[in-house]
């Protein structure tokens, strides 16, 4: 009986550890290696965040992250402040007039 207890402890345990991590989708304007290496660097440092990784040929950060402990709204923001669009949210102004030339836009 002990056992059975044991292992619905267990299970439960792994249900919840589950549900908590979400992995998201999210449109950048990255342009090149750099921007990559850039907006991967931001996600991570966010806290929960767990993993980023974008692909350049659709520009798409996938990012898997402790919803308990981040909302998708910093992840975003995160991806702003560093001078790239995140879907609707545009790039921050500023950081974005930092960036290197190639990491611009194409117009
Ligand atoms: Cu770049």
């Amino acid at each position: 009986m002990m056992k059975i207890h044991i292992s619905i402890f267990l299970l439960l345990i792994s249900v919840i550890g589950f549900a908590q991590t979400q992995t998201v989708q999210i449109q950048t304007s990255a342009q090149c290696e750099m921007c990559k290496k850039k907006i991967e660097k931001q996600v991570m440092a966010v806290k929960g965040v767990k993993n980023a990784v974008l692909d350049l040929n659709t520009k798409i950060v996938r990012v898997k992250y402790d919803s308990k402990k981040v909302q998708l709204n910093d992840i975003k923001t995160a991806i702003s402040q560093a001078g790239y669009d995140a879907n609707e949210v545009k790039a921050d102004e500023k950081a974005y007039s930092q960036l290197e030339d190639c990491c611009k836009k194409k117009k």
